[in-house]
């Protein structure tokens, strides 16, 4: 199967996990990227048996309206049954690195409101460790100096990600040479520097379920 084959295996199993659960007051909170584009899709001919969702990034909540799918700001709902969202990177304890697409902050909001996140992937993101792929670091602009000679100070490599704002008019910082032994106290580091928003560790809170797709099937792992 195809890198992309793959994505859409993990998409229908999240339809197949999530199903079950849907009401109509059901708000889902729904992620980022390629492969929480596939699940998206999915999501309509569904669209009746469900209230609607709270998106991680306008691109997805544009793509969710277009499909006919109700999209809700997340202080106008409570708590969210699930968030479905993708991975850059994550490892055996359902840790992540996120952010790749620069939604890190929203990502990382609509998580702490969800009871469970599914994390779905392809194996091309399951790693032994996390940091391969170059960390992000959502910054206010003005301290985006200052972060990046932190950040040189904690051992990485910090490159200005040029022409992206984030969808809360900040900048990103991409963190290369950066490998993470120890990712809740990384996370916690990170957060504690001035000027950063948010960092793209998914330690603290985790993936509830990975829904692994490789060459077998999709394996899941909780
Ligand atoms: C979001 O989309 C991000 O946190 C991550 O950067 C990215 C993964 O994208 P894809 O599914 O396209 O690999 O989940």
């Amino acid at each position: 199967m195809t890198q992309d084959e793959l994505k859409a295996a993990v998409a229908d199993k999240a339809i197949n996990e999530i199903e079950p659960w849907l009401e109509q007051d059901t708000v889902l909170g729904i992620g980022t990227g390629s492969t929480a584009n596939l699940f998206i899709d999915r999501l309509k001919p569904l669209r009746d048996r469900f209230r609607g969702a709270v998106a991680s990034s306008e691109a997805s909540a544009q793509r969710l309206k277009s499909l006919g799918i109700d999209v809700f700001e997340l202080n106008s709902v409570g708590t969210l049954p699930f968030y479905i969202d993708g991975a850059d990177e994550v490892n055996a304890n359902l840790q992540m690195i996120k952010g790749g697409g620069a939604a890190l902050t929203r990502e990382k909001i609509v998580a702490a409101c969800a009871e469970r996140f599914i994390c779905i992937a392809d194996h091309s993101k399951y790693v032994s460790q996390l940091g391969n792929f170059p960390l992000p670091v959502e910054v206010i602009p003005m301290a985006r100096s200052y972060v990046a000679r932190q950040l040189v100070g904690l051992g990485a490599e910090p490159v200005y990600r040029q022409g992206v704002v984030t969808d809360n008019g900040n900048q990103i910082i991409d963190c290369y040479d950066f490998m993470i032994d120890d990712p809740l106290a990384m996370e916690a580091k990170l957060n504690a520097i001035v000027g950063v928003v948010t960092n793209g560790l998914f330690a603290d809170r985790g993936a509830d379920v990975l829904l692994l797709g490789n060459q077998e099937g999709v394996e899941r792992i909780t």
